[in-house]
């Protein structure tokens, strides 16, 4: 049977998934309820975390989809995935336009000769702009230098929530086949019968981790078969070749996969039995075969120590608690994260890098769903020595916003060594473009999100190393410290609340040390949350003067590493996220400050 393999790739929210899940909903691979967002996180957070393979038949043809995550963490997946693919699906949101993630996944298709299928998606929008939108990404690809035969990329119109594509915006349309058959004519067939009778050749572009069978790769043949029990041989990148067996053979198919026994040319499948097998190896037939080219893996950006909870509350709500057990857990991350790294050299912590917050997150999330309870240090940024010059990570940002608010945000991103590139306004909506390096962006969003009363939208993507800017003058919020073990009081939080946000509400148990709110102006303050009159007279509102509450601001992994200050620790238990110093007495804070500068 004949093969297209395809990727879906655009900006965060464009409309992958749904696209994908309309594919194989119209082609009878799956029923209206399932989702490619099947794991429990992104179904939550309504974004893709990690790509997936599916496939769908159509005319008696095998699309393979690559169904690839958005978010600016998860795109050196989508670099790989690239690599392993013919062609791309570039959505874009046919209101929003291309995006900076629009632009990164582009650039990369175009730099590996790609020649993409452009969908304009959410034509049903009342807002969409179709035909504009298709000026603006031919502008986008002129901007990135693409080839003339790139420049004639076709374009078809969709609403996939709708399930439908058209290649006229007035042609009648109510589903995907305009689609299907735009990509069997402008998708080149996978292989050849020809490149199926030559010795075998795959290679890995992603990993999977299965309870059964172990760390799996996901590979694409580019000659050959490959069966199930075949003897095989691994090339590394370091160009050592081993003999290997495979276990078991899957291809995928709607959101499931299913065991074979053999595939051929061209096809993508995930195979068992190949333990470290990792991305970029050529799997061949017999040892002399010379392996194909590697696949780049991006470097982390960012650091953080994991270490165990020894917090006064450490043990009460996990399963998982001890040194030992986190250390297996995260040796067991690296089996299949591919952008991250682990510095396993000291013995009270684990230095962890990795490809931004939300990629560390993500982990994080995990390790408390799983019943891990841990502690972690503020991330850092990784400083490197390119060619004898310190450089460091900077990212380009995006930034919509209601034009009267566009005076702080640039004020704020020039503080934290941003440079604006690009301003502009069109409708009373600014659209600013700031270089920026990773460190002044950290810890940001949270103000942004207040500065612009929610109404601002930032998006950044890593654009590479650069020269050192200097020191970065954060005006890092103070912290409302607990001095106290017990349970905290309304009253006591009502006559703190007005010296800054307060993370926790009445009756949140806190402890000496633990970090209960921020404080707006100046420095770390130390307070007493369980002071107060008796709780009861607090209860009797009504007649009593009732306490007003601000309602507090619960912290989540996300805003807890981007808020924490550098003597803190973010402690995360199945249960509670609690910010805490790392000197839980005022005298031993004092103590490190002093031995600081000394
Ligand atoms: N109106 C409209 N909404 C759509 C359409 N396609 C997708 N959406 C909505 O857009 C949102 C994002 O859709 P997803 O398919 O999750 O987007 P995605 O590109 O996979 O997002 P990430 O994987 O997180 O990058 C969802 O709320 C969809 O319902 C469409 O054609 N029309
Ligand atoms: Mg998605």
């Amino acid at each position: 049977m004949e093969i297209r393999n395809i990727a879906i790739i655009a900006h965060v929210d464009h409309g992958k998934t749904t696209l994908t899940d309309a594919l194989m909903r119209q082609t009878g691979m799956s029923s209206d309820e399932v989702s490619m967002d099947s794991n429990a996180l992104e179904q939550e957070r309504g974004i893709t975390i990690y790509s997936k393979n599916t496939s769908v038949f159509y005319k008696d043809t095998k699309i393979n989809i690559v169904d690839t995550p958005g978010h600016a963490d998860f795109s050196s997946e989508v670099e790989r995935i690239l690599r392993s693919i013919d062609c791309v699906l570039l959505l874009v949101d046919a209101q929003e336009g291309p995006m900076p993630q629009t632009k990164f996944v582009l650039k990369k298709s175009l730099e590996l000769g790609l020649k993409p299928i452009v969908v304009i998606n959410k034509i049903d929008k009342p807002a969409a702009q179709p035909k504009e939108v298709v000026e603006m990404v031919y502008e986008l690809f002129l901007d990135l230098g693409a080839s003339d035969e790139q420049l004639e990329f076709p374009v078809i119109y969709a609403a996939s929530k709708q399930g439908f594509a058209k290649k006229e915006l007035n042609d009648e349309s109510d589903n995907l086949d305009p689609l299907l058959d735009l990509i069997m004519e402008h998708v080149a067939p996978a292989s050849s019968p020809e490149a199926s009778d030559l010795p075998l050749l795959a290679q890995p572009f992603n990993l999977a981790y299965d309870n059964f069978l172990g760390r799996c790769a996901v590979c694409r043949i580019y000659q050959g078969k490959i069966k199930s029990a075949q003897n095989v041989f691994v090339e590394t990148l370091a160009g050592k070749t081993r003999p290997r067996r495979i276990t078991k053979l899957f291809t995928f198919k709607g959101v499931g996969r299913e065991e074979v026994q053999e595939a051929e040319a061209g096809d993508i499948i995930m195979v068992a039995g190949l333990p470290n097998i990792y991305i970029g190896e050529t799997i061949g037939e017999n040892a002399e075969q010379s392996a194909l080219p590697a696949i780049k893996i991006d470097e982390p950006t960012i650091a953080l120590n994991f270490l165990v909870n020894n917090s006064p509350f450490a043990g009460k709500e996990g399963k998982f608690v001890t040194n030992r057990q986190l250390k297996e857990r995260l040796e067991k991350e690296l089996e299949i994260n591919v952008g991250l790294k682990i510095d396993f050299s000291e013995t009270n912590f684990y230095r962890v890098f990795g490809r931004g917050e939300l990629h560390v997150a993500i982990l994080l999330e995990n390790l408390r769903r799983e019943g891990y309870e841990l502690q972690v240090s503020q991330p850092q940024v990784i400083i490197k020595d390119i060619d004898g010059v310190k450089s460091e990570p900077f990212e380009e940002v995006t930034i919509d916003v209601p034009e009267a608010l566009s005076g702080v945000v640039i004020e704020k991103m020039s503080k934290r060594k941003g440079r604006m590139s690009n301003f502009k306004t069109e409708n009373g909506q600014s659209r600013i473009i700031f270089d920026i390096p990773t460190r002044g962006l950290l810890g940001y969003r949270n103000e942004f999100i207040v500065d612009t009363k929610g109404e601002g939208i930032l998006c950044a993507q890593l654009s590479g190393f650069q020269p050192y800017v200097g020191e970065i003058e954060k005006n890092e919020l103070g912290s409302m410290v607990s001095m106290i073990v017990g349970k905290a009081l309304a009253f006591a939080l009502w006559n703190l609340q007005e010296r800054g946000v307060l993370y926790i509400s009445p009756n949140t148990q806190v402890y000496e040390g633990m970090v209960i709110g921020n404080v707006s102006k100046g420095n770390d303050l130390t307070v007493n949350p369980i002071k107060g009159k008796q709780l009861t007279n607090v209860r009797a509102s009504g007649s009593d003067e009732a306490i007003q509450l601000i309602p507090p601001m619960p912290l989540t992994i996300e805003t807890g590493l981007g808020m924490m200050n550098g003597d803190e620790y973010l402690e995360i238990t199945p249960l509670n996220i609690r910010l805490r110093k790392q000197f839980l007495t005022e005298i031993d804070r004092q103590r490190a400050k002093r031995v600081k500068t000394e």
